[in-house]
């Protein structure tokens, strides 16, 4: 059996809870190979020099953790520039809130080349290398440069979007063309995969050839949709343990008269948050008999606070969360409850099971994870339901969700009073088939079928 190399901009230790459902996923293939998980170590050190480093290995069991530190240049270019400054903005079709500082894209090449430089030397002849999200398209290309002629994986998190709206980044072609020094790369949804080969076809002449096969840029790149999925056992476990169910029991005391609406995501400005406010401010504005009843708990964790786009969008919330408390508060009832807190993980299913409804609602999403915890959270008997954003790569999949048009105030207002008023045998109906398909499409079902697409990608 090849050993897996797992490269990414950050590494967790596969053995702590806390690393999350990828971590433990993508753990347990690293386990089963003695594999390596390469990537930034998180730290910034104030006195390096751009693209040097350490690198520093420990052992995680039978996983070997491999990090390097960022210098703040590298950091402050690679990371909250390129990556998180152009990249995911655009990526989430936000070109109004690019900032294409020309000085970004070195940083972005710099620690990419660093990246390729360091891993160079540890890598065995019979490796297969998976190469994880936006920060590191070019990686496979440096490390092609360097001579690596291993199988190498992508697979990107987030949307690629539509040709026109890739078009707006300098360096759009170089990055495109640096997708072809993959053997696999792999996306979220049949929508990503249509925008990579639209733009393929139109700006690199791109043959569509048997087997997901597409020749371009004199090179030929497997592309293929694996959306993305959680681990269910783990999070059934996490639901039924004592700090899930007391966080429920409380929950549920606490509201007895009243129906939770539920949000949890990253506080970014692609998860569609103010929008969801002036949703429900709608809904108590159009349909009077939730006053002081539905109440909306946000959990918005803080994200990437010191780029300027996530500081404004902090401020439009407070502002939001405030006016709708402001306007239909009573003494004894508090419509919006916003907590810029992370909330421990072992408590998320305990909230997501006290939920009426959950509201995932971004404007655009890779996937998102929330949609599948919240479907997996609820009581079979009395399942919440799930009002789900059309943009969420998710909704290609969750069908039987309430998909809604978060652009649309009214529209989506008009769902969620569809969600509070629907009968228990609807629910049941829809939670039932939602439950399979997250089931059959769990993170191992995604990390079992890529890695076996990346074995056969250069027969
Ligand atoms: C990227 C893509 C794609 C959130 N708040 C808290 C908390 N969370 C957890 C959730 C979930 C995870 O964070 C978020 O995952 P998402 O998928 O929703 O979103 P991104 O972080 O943007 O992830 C996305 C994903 O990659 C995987 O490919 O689905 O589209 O954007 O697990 O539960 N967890 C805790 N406290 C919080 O306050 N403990």
């Amino acid at each position: 059996m090849s050993r897996l190399v797992v490269i990414s901009n950050r590494v967790a230790d596969p053995r702590k809870p806390a690393a999350g459902g990828l971590a433990v996923a993508l753990g347990e293939a690293l386990n089963k190979t003695g594999g390596l998980w390469f990537g930034w170590s998180g730290t910034v050190t104030e006195d390096g020099a751009p693209g040097e480093t350490e690198l520093h290995m420990r052992q995680a069991g039978p996983v070997t953790l491999a990090t390097v530190d960022l210098c703040r240049e590298d950091h402050d270019t690679y990371y909250h520039g390129y990556s998180n400054s152009v990249l995911w903005p655009v990526f989430h079709y936000r070109l109004d809130l690019a900032d294409f500082d020309a000085s970004y894209i070195a940083g972005y090449r710099r620690v990419n080349q660093m990246f390729a430089r360091k891993l160079m030397p540890l890598l065995r002849d019979d490796d297969i290398i998976w190469v994880h999200d936006y920060h590191l398209i070019p990686l496979a290309a440096e490390l092609r440069a360097m001579g690596c002629k291993h199988r190498i994986g992508f697979f990107l998190h987030i949307p690629m979007p539509p040709p026109l709206i890739m078009a707006a980044i300098p360096q759009h072609e170089w990055l495109m063309r640096s997708l072809f020094a993959y053997d696999l790369v792999g996306l979220q949804s049949e929508a990503d995969v249509a925008h990579f080969t639209h733009y393929v076809r139109n700006e690199g002449s791109a043959e569509e050839l048997e087997n997901k096969r597409v020749r371009a840029f004199g090179a030929t790149v497997v592309v293929r949709a694996f959306p993305i999925g959680i681990d269910v056992d783990e999070f059934t476990r996490l639901t039924h343990a004592s700090d899930a169910m007391d966080t429920f029991l409380g929950m549920r005391a606490e509201y007895s008269r009243r129906r939770l609406l539920l949000g949890i995501d990253r506080l970014d400005y692609s998860k569609g948050i103010p929008h969801r406010v002036r949703a429900f401010r709608e809904l108590l504005d159009r349909y009077p008999e939730n006053r002081d009843s539905a109440t909306m708990i946000m959990i918005a964790s803080p994200s990437r606070d010191d780029v300027h786009a996530y500081a404004d969008l902090r401020q439009e919330l407070e502002g939001l969360c405030g006016s709708v408390n402001g306007d239909y508060g009573e003494l004894d009832w508090m419509p919006v409850r916003y907590i810029h807190r992370m909330v421990a993980r072992r408590r998320v299913p305990g909230l997501c099971r006290a939920a009426a409804v959950g509201l995932v609602t971004p404007l655009r999403d890779g996937m998102n994870l929330v949609a599948k915890e919240f479907v997996v959270a609820q009581d079979p008997d009395d399942p919440g339901v799930l009002v789900l954003s059309r943009f969420a790569g998710a909704a290609e999949q969750l069908k039987e969700a309430l998909l809604v048009n978060p652009y649309d105030t009214a529209g989506m207002a008009s769902s969620i009073q569809q969600a509070l008023q629907m009968p228990l045998a609807e629910r049941k109906a829809r939670h039932q088939q939602l439950m399979a398909r997250i089931r059959e499409h769990d993170v191992h079902w995604w990390r079992k079928t890529f890695l076996e697409a990346l074995e056969k990608s250069q027969e």
